[in-house]
């Protein structure tokens, strides 16, 4: 009997084991079609949206995906394009469309609290949870091991995909991550979320476009960026506008108080770190005194510092590029990454 409930309680630590290693959202896909106004985003997706619901913090939530197949002989492996906070799936794009002419089957998922998906009234956001929910999506659609794409606020938690998922992780490309530094230990001023919510409510087409041409493009603008501010104002415009800046300043507490930089080391993944030279984002640098500004944001240093304490780290730099290159030089990109994923 006792050496009977000793192998039983160790199958059930073993079991445990297994479950915590594996944990994530359980939930169920439906593919729709669903109205054009889907949780606050009118904006018309490049492929059909499909939308995984699950119950998450006593509600039910639903993230919104889309989900591509590969347009020659598949290669047998999944990519998951991350968008950042003023992204959407679409943005991805002219990116999936590459990743797919290369043998890619392609997910790109909308996180809660933005785009299609949900935006609940009252959520924990974090890293951790949001990325519980993404593992969750791939186990709903029996993807296994993906090869994670991750640009600004995706890279953060493309980040933390790999450090919390990493037997299912095979390649990281990180594109101009937002959180390579740790802004509040270099002196960015901690704001509420109230302060957040005040200034995501005050956003205009005019700010975002001002905003993007300054720092994604290096003060550059061409007419194909238009419809990246059009995607995002769109939401804040939107149906679901008082919740959307409400999670939006949420999702900026977040990036301040739950720093991924000093975990980089930890990072067990093959990476690929991209970034554009000219790219000087920085949360907090716009509220920071200027001293502690100029400190920020430097990626022509912060690249080679993060990829040096990455254990397996490629670095890409593009000299004149900013925070986008996958908008701003999208075939260089393109072949940056295939290239490197072809190795
Ligand atoms: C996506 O790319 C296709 C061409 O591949 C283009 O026709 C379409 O307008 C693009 N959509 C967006 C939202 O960029
Ligand atoms: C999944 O990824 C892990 C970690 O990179 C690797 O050890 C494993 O062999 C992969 N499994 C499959 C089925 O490719
Ligand atoms: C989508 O939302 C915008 C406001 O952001 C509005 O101008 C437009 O008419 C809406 N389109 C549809 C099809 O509802
Ligand atoms: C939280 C929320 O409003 N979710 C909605 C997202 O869109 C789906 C599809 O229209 C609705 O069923 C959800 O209620």
């Amino acid at each position: 009997m006792k050496l009977l409930s000793t192998l039983a309680s160790g199958l059930v630590v073993a079991f445990a084991g297994l479950a915590l290693a594996q944990d994530a959202a359980t939930g169920t896909i439906s593919k729709g079609p669903f109205p054009a106004d889907l949780n606050g985003s009118n904006f018309t997706y490049p492929y059909p949206v499909h939308v995984f619901s699950f119950a998450s913090q006593q509600q039910k939530l639903q993230m919104a995906f889309m989900d591509v197949k590969p347009t020659c002989a598949p290669n047998g492996q999944t990519a998951v394009v991350l968008h950042g906070k003023n992204f959407c799936g679409p943005t991805w794009n002219a990116t999936i469309a590459a990743l797919a002419g290369a043998g890619y089957r392609v997910v790109a998922p909308d996180q809660v609290g933005f785009c299609k998906s949900s935006k609940p009234d009252s959520y924990q956001f974090s890293t951790n949870q949001l990325m519980y929910n993404t593992r969750g999506l791939l186990n709903a659609l029996g993807v296994g091991n993906v090869t994670l794409v991750g640009h600004s606020f995706g890279g953060m938690l493309a980040t933390r995909f790999a450090l919390q998922y990493p037997a299912t992780v095979d390649r990281l490309v990180l594109v101009d991550p937002v959180g390579l530094e740790d802004y509040v230990e270099k002196g960015v001023p901690y704001t509420s979320v109230d302060t957040n919510i005040a200034a995501e409510a005050a956003q205009t087409f005019d700010a975002i476009k001002a905003y993007e041409q300054q720092v994604y493009y290096v003060g550059q603008w061409q007419d194909s960026y238009t419809v990246w501010v059009t995607m995002l104002n769109n939401i804040y415009f939107g149906s679901r506008r008082a919740q959307f800046i409400k999670n939006q300043g949420q999702i900026v507490d977040l990036v301040l108080t739950q720093p991924v930089s000093h975990y980089f080391g930890d990072v067990v993944t093959k990476t690929l770190l991209i970034v554009g030279d000219q790219d000087h984002v920085a949360i907090g640098g716009n509220w920071s005194p200027p001293e502690v500004a100029a400190k920020l944001g430097h990626f022509d240093v912060l690249g080679p510092q993060v990829c040096g304490e990455i254990p397996d780290c490629t670095l890409y730099q593009f000299p004149d590029l900013g925070h986008a290159p996958q908008l701003s030089a999208p075939e260089q990109f393109q072949k940056v990454v295939l290239d490197w994923l072809a190795e």
